[in-house]
């Protein structure tokens, strides 16, 4: 038995490198509810939940997050016993529902705690790694098309990135249209370019958006339609020359089995906030495959911890066909680990330490804590224009 006898949420606030422009919110900076479990044995298990534009995203904000961890998690942690995550996991789903992305960074914290107990990375918990690198994509989102094509091609120069994803829905449709169409033509065979609509069209804007996408050369198109209308979503995948990719719509292993008996999508973003943790996203991937569903690994723009936490569970599925966009950490101003993640080659190296393999940068935190004397609000007032 080993007692958890601190548990610690931080919120951080990071500046993104520009504006990121999404359908449902411009991100200026990025806010992190980092967790950090302190056991009786002396090991610290970490762990991180981000979200997307507040509460423009999903139902769990930043704040909500400390709050539900704080008041309603930590009691129930501390009745627990570290070295067995999975049943500590379970007692806290038969008192909180929902909270996925609180869910998933208490979840994190604990295996990356046992990781390093047992001298196991967090990928061999989740039933060991198939391969130690992974495919990252790059979002272009800065709203302007010449400023886009500039960013994929230093992209493409500096061997970071040969994929991208348009957000896209804002606009009017031939407006979105024209702004992949360009890119497109600029970037050629160089780059594969897919979109993300973030739920912005209804099924009839999707109907035609999709078509026309399929002309402008886009090789995947992510979430046209809202959540909610999963048989919209079956009847453009079997209409669609381009595979359809669900997001939003999974929110953990019961979507992820209806959505496959439903044919509603060709391709799973796995996120292992949105699924619930990690065990969660790890079902999502197994429902996937049984299926003959594509695999895609996605992200929340989590910053470092969240980001290589994912890249564990990613580098256990034996198929991941559309790679993933594990870029977070390379859209903040800030690094928050010790090592900063590898990028190289277009791939993300997967760290092979135990638990999660990696260390937050203390100074750091201290200094981007949101209740530290030294909040850096004059860089986030600085990066709003303001
Ligand atoms: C989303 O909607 O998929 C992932 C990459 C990005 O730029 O935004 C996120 C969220
Ligand atoms: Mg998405």
């Amino acid at each position: 038995m080993v007692a958890i006898e601190q548990v610690e949420t931080i919120i951080v606030d990071v500046p993104t490198i520009r504006p990121h422009v999404l359908a449902m919110a411009t991100m200026y900076r990025q806010t992190l509810c980092l967790v950090r479990l302190h056991c009786a044995d002396g090991v610290t298990g970490i762990g991180e939940a981000t979200t997307i534009g507040g509460l423009a995203y999903g139902d769990e904000s930043p704040e909500g997050i400390k709050l539900a961890i704080d008041t309603y998690i930590a009691p129930l942690l501390k009745a627990g016993d570290a070295t067995h995550p999975a049943k500590i996991m379970a007692a806290i789903s038969r008192s909180v529902v929902g909270n996925h992305f609180a869910k998933c960074a208490i979840e994190t914290a604990l295996l990356d705690a046992q990781g390093k107990r047992t001298g196991l990375a967090v990928s061999e918990l989740l039933g060991g790694r198939v391969r130690d690198r992974l495919p990252v994509l790059w979002t272009l989102a800065s709203g302007d098309t010449a400023k886009d094509i500039a960013e994929a091609e230093d992209m493409l120069d500096r061997r970071r990135h040969d994929a991208f994803k348009l957000k896209i829905g804002k606009r009017a449709l031939a407006d979105d249209v024209a702004h992949v169409s360009a890119i497109k033509k600029a970037l050629g065979d160089r780059a594969s370019v897919r979109v993300d609509v973030n739920m912005a069209w209804d099924e009839t804007t999707a109907r035609r958006g999709v078509a026309m996408l399929a002309d402008a050369g886009c090789d995947l198109v992510e979430q046209p339609i809202d959540r909610a209308n999963r048989d919209g979503m079956a009847r453009l995948r079997a209409a669609s020359r381009v595979p359809i990719m669900a997001d939003e719509a999974l929110r953990g292993p019961d979507d992820a089995y209806d959505f496959a008996r439903a044919a509603a999508a060709d391709v799973f973003a796995v996120k292992i906030e949105q699924s619930g943790g990690l065990f969660a996203a790890k079902a999502v991937q197994v429902i996937a495959d049984a299926a003959g569903v594509a695999l895609y690994g996605g992200t929340m723009l989590e910053a470092g911890v969240g980001t290589i936490a994912s890249a564990h569970l990613f580098s256990t599925f034996p198929t991941l066909a559309f790679g993933t966009e594990l870029f977070g950490p390379l859209l903040l101003t800030e690094e928050i680990l010790e090592t900063p993640p590898v990028y190289s080659d277009f791939m993300l190296d997967v760290p092979a330490g135990r638990g999660l393999g990696i260390a937050l940068d203390e100074d750091r935190i201290r200094f981007l804590r949101r209740d530290a004397a030294s909040r850096p609000t004059i860089s986030i007032a600085a990066a709003q224009g303001g």
